[in-house]
């Protein structure tokens, strides 16, 4: 199977292209990806040498480097995106070219070369904020910031080439991952890599915001899944089945750091924050996904990962990520 992994560079592409050479050598993946400030090769190391993977850096908005690399495969996995909620707070204009005008050009490049399966990686944050009880891939997107936002209109535009089209689309909504190589903007990375700064870990409004983690492996599992077993045209869940509270991520961090609670520091509330996701995962469980991590053992892992790789998130967080932490949390 020739598999294009579109932004294969960042956290999540990243981890689905060792995962999915590691267990089908049979698959040739060609991996499309912008290097944005997030992309990073040095995610990808360890298998840049291989016969079956191949690297193109290119944009996903633009249509002939999209159809030079499109025309020969058999299914594409959209994971390129702009992904940070604050940023897309800051400008959303590359959120809405990237995830949404981005998802177009795909979608279209796709459909001329008869592409026979695209995977379309969306969000559980395109369901907003869900007050009680779990959302299913029935309810509606109600997305509240520009990412979101920007997803929600990937999510529908993909779902829409399946009903108008009849193109081999399948949408999968997963919750919020964590693991190896997740770039230290987001709240896991950024806590433990402040943390073993003895920096202080900013929390938005008052820590009791709930999201539904999901241990990167997990998704890699769910996704290869999909891809294999999936049905056309239907939309898939993807849940860790693990809430927690901001707050409790922080603590879980510093204990197994052994540092100080005074690292917590209460900051201002991002504009528009969703207060609780939570997605059923009831129906990708039907089609056979079991997770195989569980979540303490996952974050273990994780710290322990961050722990090991300090040349990794260092390089990261002297560079331009500076500017970018002074101002978001100068706010
Ligand atoms: P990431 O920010 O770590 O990586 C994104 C990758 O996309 C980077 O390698 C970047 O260079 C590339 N990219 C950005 N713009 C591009 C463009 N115009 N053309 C080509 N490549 C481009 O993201 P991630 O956390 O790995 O997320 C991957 C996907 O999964 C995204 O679509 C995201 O919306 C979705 N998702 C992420 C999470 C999460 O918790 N991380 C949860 C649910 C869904
Ligand atoms: O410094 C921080 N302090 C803080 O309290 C940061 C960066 C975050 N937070 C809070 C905001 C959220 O309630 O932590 C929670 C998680 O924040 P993020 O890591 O920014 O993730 P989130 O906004 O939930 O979105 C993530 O999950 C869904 C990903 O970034 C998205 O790409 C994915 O689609």
């Amino acid at each position: 199977m020739n598999i294009l992994v579109t932004g294969g560079a960042g956290f999540i592409g990243s981890n689905f292209i060792r995962y999915l050479l590691g267990k089908d050598p049979d698959c040739h993946v060609t991996n499309l990806d912008k290097l944005t400030y997030c992309g990073n090769l040095e995610n990808l190391a360890d298998i840049e040498n291989m016969p079956n993977y191949r690297f193109v850096r290119g944009d996903v908005t633009e249509v002939k480097r999209v159809e030079e690399v499109i025309r020969d495969v058999d299914c594409v996995i959209n994971f390129a995106a702009e992904t940070h909620v604050d940023r897309s707070i800051m400008n959303a204009s590359e959120f809405i070219m990237t995830d949404a005008y981005g998802t177009y050009v795909l979608l279209e490049a796709a459909r001329k070369y008869k592409t026979k399966r695209f995977l379309q990686i969306s969000t559980d944050e395109v369901y907003g904020s869900i007050p009680s009880g779990a959302a299913n891939e029935e309810d509606r997107l109600n997305p509240s910031n520009p990412y979101s936002a920007s997803k929600a209109g990937a999510d529908l535009l993909a779902r829409s080439y399946y009903i108008t089209y009849d193109f081999p689309v399948i949408v999968l909504r997963p919750s919020n991952n964590f693991g190896q190589y997740q770039y230290p903007e987001k709240l896991i990375p950024l806590f433990i890599t402040n943390a073993l700064m003895d920096m202080s870990m900013p929390l938005y409004g008052d820590g009791k915001n709930v999201r539904d983690w999901l241990y990167v492996e997990d998704t890699c599992r769910a996704i290869d899944l999909v891809l294999r077993d999936g049905k056309i045209g239907e939309v898939y869940n993807i849940s860790g089945g693990s809430k927690k509270t901001n707050i409790e991520i922080a603590e879980i961090i510093l204990k197994e750091l052994n540092k100080p609670k005074e690292l917590i520091k209460f900051v201002r509330d991002r504009p528009g924050h969703d207060r609780r996701y939570s997605i059923d995962g009831a129906k990708l469980e039907r089609l056979g996904f079991v997770k195989k991590f569980v979540f303490e053992d996952a974050m273990k892992k994780t710290i322990d990962w961050y722990r090991q790789n300090r040349q990794w998130w260092e390089k990261i967080k002297s560079g331009d990520f500076k500017n970018y932490y002074k101002k978001q949390y100068a706010r």
